[in-house]
């Protein structure tokens, strides 16, 4: 048995994320936590809220509401979606959490004690039309690597490029658009990240296993042009964790707090003590090595342009507190998806939101259809027309109706109880073999998180029910050879909870549905193929369920496709 640590990168918790968001972090985290489980492995599965920083503040003043407040309630209504959309979290946490504020004060001091941290006299926009420093996303303008338009103060996420707001060409403020901007010093923390240089290299060449998608960004903010910088981990800002050392005050530090990209990853250490608080388990044993967490396998998921965080700030972090904590074993990360012809986009409300999904189709239609599509290789894009094409006929035509026609066809002939007679022939025995490949084939490509060809498998073992079904046609043998059909549709009937348990870390709720029809339990991944085509005995009971998946229409397409072509308010 292995121990899986597995955390999503934390949504912001300014607003709904969209489905581009899940794409790239949730959902892929919870195929694989569900996978995990279900081969019988020890799994700890986290997500929490990115409550800090100026999304935050900048998203509560827009809501008219105290910034707290308005945390509180967007990670519930987060955490309800995520629910929604089946996530498997062990704990869905919160940055803002008592425990994010003690770690993060403790690195931060830990840092400091190691040489690692100096103050920084530095220059920052102030606005006179706000009255106050504009940090980060207050602060938008021109990239200058790029030449972007819209890059913020604090990321290109045109380019990835990791910004400071003084790099910003034609800058103006986010508050109130004002370009009466000032230059004014103000102290600051700054963590010595080209210390760390040699070791972040070293410790990322040790990742040979690591997809190009995700060392090659980090090997190019490592290398490439004026190298790995120093980054600022403080702010001028109200909301956020207030700076201290450890447990003692900084002198010259008072009301600022640490920048949001500083404690948002120590929150994956931090959720699994609000995760102890709240069960009663053993944080440590996940997350120290010297307390048990050296046989930890710890994946992390993420889109790339949380790519430089992960793989560069976040390890300069843990590196340099020179503490025994457990450090990533594997980055998955992931391009874009595009929503037809453009961009998913936040803050223009472009493109289909988690909570507007729900709203129309249940949440195995999208997991199938974004899973199937992850963008791995590259950049993909959601288009309607895919969309209706892959769940009508994967999850409708493939799946669902052959659920549907051999519970139909047993029950008008057999009656909803497995048959007795006949026993397994040729035909039988080489859909075995051939199952029994590809199920050795689909659990290497979980294990290795190729998601898009882990879908393409799983289809794959779909339709080779089907073809077996069309092949043998048991409506006909019945005619002449009822023992011979029994014996087919005996077979058939097992490939539902065979295709449940297998299909279940990617549409949880259909495999409920179908484990329930046969009135079996999940048992877990179905390694040995024979064994577990066998589970539904002869005289065992079975209903006819309810239609798995309904296609999507014409008329149901071009509704959705109009209702979601504007901009979300
Ligand atoms: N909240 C960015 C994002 O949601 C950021 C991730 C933090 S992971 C520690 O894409
Ligand atoms: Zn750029």
């Amino acid at each position: 048995m292995t121990r899986h640590l597995i955390t999503s990168a934390i949504p912001y918790i300014n607003g709904i994320k969209h489905l581009g968001n899940l794409v790239g972090s949730q959902l892929p985290a919870d195929l694989y936590a569900r996978f995990q489980r279900s081969k019988g492995n020890e799994v700890l599965f986290l997500c929490a809220t990115d409550e800090h920083g100026t999304p935050a503040e900048l998203a509560a003043k827009k809501a008219g509401k105290p910034v707290a407040e308005y945390c509180a309630e967007m990670h519930a209504i987060q955490a309800e979606i995520a629910r929604g959309f089946a996530m498997s979290f062990d704990h869905f946490g919160r940055s803002s959490s008592p425990q994010n504020h003690k770690l993060t004060q403790h690195f931060a001091g830990k840092l400091a004690d190691n040489g690692l941290i100096r103050e920084v006299s530095e220059s920052q926009v102030y606005s006179n039309a706000d009255g106050r420093f504009l940090p980060d996303r207050y602060i938008e303008g021109t990239c200058p690597n790029c030449n972007y338009d819209r890059a913020r103060g604090d990321q290109c996420e045109n380019c990835t490029k990791q910004l400071d707001p003084t790099d910003l060409i034609d800058p103006r403020s986010a508050i109130s658009g004002s370009t009466d901007l000032e230059v004014r010093e103000t102290k600051h923390l700054y963590l010595c990240q080209s210390n760390l240089k040699d070791d972040l290299d070293a410790w990322i060449d040790s990742k040979t296993d690591w997809p190009v998608l995700t060392t090659s960004i980090a090997k190019k903010w490592l290398h490439d042009g004026e190298g790995l910088k120093d980054r600022g981990i403080t702010r001028d800002l109200d909301w956020g964790i207030p700076v201290r050392r450890g447990d003692a005050d900084w002198p010259g530090m008072e009301g600022k707090v640490f920048y949001v990209w500083f404690d948002a990853p120590i929150e994956y250490i931090a959720c699994a003590g609000e995760w102890a608080e709240a069960t009663g388990g053993d944080w440590e044993r996940w997350w120290r090595t010297d307390k048990g967490a050296e046989d930890v396998h710890y994946t992390q998921f993420m889109g790339k342009d949380n790519v430089p965080f992960h793989t560069l700030s976040f390890p300069a972090t843990i590196l340099g507190s020179g503490e025994p904590w457990k450090m990533v074993d594997h980055l998955k990360s992931f391009n874009y998806l595009n929503y037809d012809g453009g961009q998913f986009s936040t803050s223009q409300g472009r493109g289909i939101f988690m909570d507007q999904a729900l709203e129309i189709l249940p949440a195995d239609y999208w997991r199938w259809w974004l899973l199937s599509h992850a963008p791995e290789s590259s950049d993909s894009e959601f288009t309607w027309e895919n969309f209706q094409a892959s769940v009508n006929k994967d999850l409708a035509d493939v799946l669902g109706n052959f659920v549907s026609r051999i519970t139909k066809f047993c029950r008008s002939k057999f009656g909803e109880v497995v048959p007795e007679a006949g026993t397994y022939g040729p035909a039988e025995e080489a859909l075995i073999v051939d199952l029994t490949d590809r199920v050795a084939r689909y659990s290497a490509l979980m294990e290795a998180m190729e998601v898009r060809k882990s879908a393409a498998e799983l289809r794959a073992i779909w339709a080779a029910g089907n073809e077996y079904l069309q092949a043998e046609a048991p409506w006909t043998t019945f005619k002449t050879d009822p023992e011979k059909a029994a014996a087919q549709v005996r077979i058939a009937l097992n490939l539902i909870p065979f295709y449940a348990t297998l299909a279940s870390p990617f549409i949880p709720g259909a495999a409920a549905k179908m484990l329930e029809a046969v009135h079996l339990e999940d048992t877990g991944f179905p390694s040995n193929v024979p064994a577990a085509l066998a589970q539904m005995q002869a005289g065992q009971s079975f209903d006819v369920p309810e239609v798995l998946f309904a296609k999507i229409t014409d008329e149901e397409r071009a509704d959705w496709e109009t209702r979601f072509a504007g901009q979300r308010d």
